[in-house]
């Protein structure tokens, strides 16, 4: 496979660009190399600057639920280039994108746009803190809700790859206000309750955590976490950056009958363009600047053409919930893996999420996941590089199957695999 091109590329880039990249999780720093320069995507593929094809389980980290250059978020686009990019002003296409996204996951009963999923977990947190007169978030360990700085502390994604314990330029006070614990441990949590109880704004989870590779909840614990925040007063959030519109319509809470007193969305309801939405009860959301006093703002909020590609995927995925049948049913082709694997291989997946960790223990947690063997992790990432599969390059991310995978593309990732493991990998 030739790569001179993005070697090339990767060279100038690195010398204007902190590591060559805008966002540390894309440097292949992980696994060694130039990250591939992508000039192209189309359904299930992704093209590099050498002209190589891969079939693409990034999905540009999970929002290209319909594969890349969906028909519908296309046209979208064609057609709200002719009326203007950014008004900065209140826009009917953001009224029903708020509304679509309230219908779809009721636990939204308001909803505030913004650009990022950073600024929607940020925003929760400022307003669980406004809401509830009190300073201190739970975390899980693993989880990442991007880098706002208090959230910054045993983070996952590309702190997990890049062994990065506390990010530095977090002021002490900051990281204070964390208490970070062990993922899937409802003894955890009591035991923080029970020392803080009455000091905690919010708990905030990522409900299936994409974070440190796909891990799911156990059986219990997102209700144990339901019932201990509903019985100290404290604010539950769901961040659904990644599993909202993907596990299921309505997101994880819909999938495992929750509801959470606010929820972050991102990624899928922008349609491949930069947009999040925090939003949840009307009591609560109704503190929020200009109606109360916790601010939060943006000029770019609501921006017209993200806005558009996110209502025509929704539009899309309303109209057509099958898709959530074809996601399982690839996906759980993909997950035929795990009968077939060495040992020393788990596969977790939940729906169109996975991560084949290289341990011979299941993965539950971050102490689980970071005993896995990221060197051989490594091996496999090339193997199937060279092969023309793209996977996200660290151990500690999940993958993401679209609608525009095929049964073909599937088996052929599937024969890849196999491939690497025949050959003692
Ligand atoms: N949540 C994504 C990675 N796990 C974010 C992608 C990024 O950091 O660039």
């Amino acid at each position: 496979m030739k790569t001179a091109r993005s070697e090339a590329l990767f060279e100038r880039a690195q010398s204007i660009i902190p590591g060559g990249v805008n966002s540390p999780v894309r440097a292949f720093r992980g696994v060694g190399g130039a990250p591939r320069f992508i000039v192209r995507g189309e359904g299930s593929r992704v093209y590099d600057a050498d002209g190589n094809e891969y079939i693409d389980y990034v999905c540009s980290w999970g929002p290209l639920l319909l594969g890349h250059r969906p028909p519908q978020v296309i046209a979208a686009l064609r057609e709200i280039l002719e009326e203007g990019t950014s008004f900065g002003a209140p826009t009917e296409r953001e009224v029903l994108l708020a509304e679509l996204i309230s219908q779809t996951v009721p636990s939204m009963e308001m909803v505030r746009l913004v650009n990022s999923g950073t600024e929607a977990t940020m925003s929760a947190l400022r307003l669980a803190r406004g809401f509830t007169g009190r300073d201190l978030t739970i975390k899980f360990e693993g989880c990442y809700h991007g880098h706002v700085d208090s959230l910054l502390v045993k983070a996952g994604s590309g702190m997990a790859t890049l062994g990065i314990a506390d990010a530095a330029g977090v002021p002490p006070a900051f990281a204070e206000t964390t208490i970070a614990l062990p993922f899937n441990s409802i003894a955890a949590v009591e035991a923080a309750f029970k020392t803080h109880g009455d000091k905690i704004a919010s708990v905030i989870v990522e409900p299936v955590v994409g974070n440190m590779g796909c891990v799911p909840p156990s059986p219990g614990f997102l209700e144990a976490l339901r019932d201990l925040t509903a019985r100290h007063g404290t604010l539950l959030i769901f961040d659904e950056v990644m599993t909202g519109f993907r596990l299921a319509l309505g997101g994880a809470q819909a999938r495992f009958g929750i509801k959470p007193d606010l929820t972050t969305l991102g990624k899928i309801i922008g349609g491949g363009l930069p947009i999040a939405a925090y939003g949840g009860r009307k009591d609560i959301m109704r503190k929020v600047a200009p109606l109360g006093a916790v601010y939060q703002a943006g000029t770019l909020s609501g921006n017209p053409l993200a806005v558009a590609a996110g209502l025509a995927t929704l539009c899309h995925l309303t109209a057509h919930p099958e898709i959530y049948d074809l996601l399982e049913t690839r996906s759980a082709q993909l997950a035929l893996l795990k009968t077939m694997t060495p040992p020393g291989v788990t596969i977790n997946r939940a729906g169109s999420m996975f991560t084949l960790f290289f341990s011979s223990d299941p993965v539950t947690d971050w102490e689980s996941a970071k005993r896995c063997d990221t060197a051989r992790f490594a091996k496999f990432f090339h193997f199937l590089l060279e092969r023309g599969i793209y996977i996200a390059p660290s151990q500690f991310e999940a993958g993401f199957v679209s609608a525009a995978h095929s049964e073909k593309d599937i088996s052929a990732t599937v024969d890849a695999a196999r491939e690497f493991f025949k050959a003692g990998g």
